[in-house]
């Protein structure tokens, strides 16, 4: 048991001291969800595994009372398990299953494609000591320089933006993607969102997103847990009149996100069908 209510996590920050990793991130949420102080143990890339006494190469990690946990997924099963009177991270299997899926996709969609927009970024802010180590390690992954990487973001960042526009429906129906309350699908997807404010020195959203809401309203979940003076500004992308809308302004979807409530509710789209019917 917690000894002080306390947990003990392994941070990974910037020289800002705002976390980076979208991991660490929705691993403070889901600890502070849990009911749980922090005891933050601080610091950057280098060093890790000396850091954490030989147990991890990657965080984020936690002790609590003496026992280690890795992995932010492990950790998140192990506190749902070792705390099940205190309110459930992942309520049922389902949402497991699911928050899959959707970490998939916004990992695809966003959290990739951000990094890629931002990766010099990312260097610059790392901590004097973790340059190098970045530069080389990152270089590794993306295979050419941040610099050339990161260039021309500012005609990829308004495509990305638009790809979000499941997310946005789910929102427009529900104030949490946990339904009525938060839950460990809301901290898993803003711990992307999270990760980009930290290194995005220009920004990922468009002024006016409705994604915007959601986002403020988890950031001031726990004391404003979200709202580190070390996070840039997310808000305010200016797309070319040549780029694509950051996020559909005329709000018209179809399928599960139009309710079929008997012909007065699908007149117009019957009517745009017998359009089509019509010119063909
Ligand atoms: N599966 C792990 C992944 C953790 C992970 O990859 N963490 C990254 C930060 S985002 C890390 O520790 N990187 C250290 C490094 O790059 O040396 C988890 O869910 O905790």
């Amino acid at each position: 048991m917690a000894r002080n209510n306390t947990i003990t996590l392994y941070d990974l920050q910037l020289s800002t001291g705002a976390t980076i990793s979208p991991f660490v991130w929705a691993t403070k949420y889901a600890l502070k969800h849990k009911g749980f102080d922090i005891d933050v143990v601080p610091g950057g890339f280098t060093g890790v595994l000396e850091r954490t006494g030989g147990q991890t190469e990657r965080l984020p990690a936690i002790v609590d009372d003496g026992e280690w946990v890795l992995d932010s997924w492990t950790i998140v099963e192990y506190l749902d398990q070792k705390y099940p009177d205190r309110p459930a991270l992942i309520p049922h299997p389902s949402v497991a299953a699911q928050l899959r899926v959707l970490d998939a996709w916004f990992w695809r969609v966003a959290t990739s494609p951000w990094m890629r927009c931002y990766c010099a970024d990312y260097r610059d802010l790392s901590l004097p000591q973790d340059h190098e180590y970045v530069t080389r390690t990152r270089e590794a992954i993306i295979g050419m320089k941040l610099e050339d990487r990161q260039a021309g973001r500012e005609d990829r960042l308004p495509g990305i933006s638009a790809e979000l526009e499941p997310l946005r429906l789910a929102l427009r129906e529900f104030p949490w993607l946990g339904g009525e309350t938060p839950n460990y699908a809301d901290y898993r997807i803003l711990g992307s969102v999270l990760f980009t404010a930290s290194v995005c020195r220009i920004p990922a959203l468009a002024e006016d997103d409705p994604l915007r809401d959601w986002i403020e309203r988890c950031r001031d979940l726990y004391d404003g847990l979200g709202r580190h003076p070390g996070l840039n500004q997310l808000y305010g992308l200016q797309p070319r009149e040549d780029q694509p809308e950051p996020f559909q302004k005329v709000q018209g979807a179809g399928g599960i996100h139009k309710r079929n409530s008997g012909p007065q509710s699908t007149r117009s789209e019957s009517e745009t069908i017998g359009k089509g019917l019509t010119k063909s």
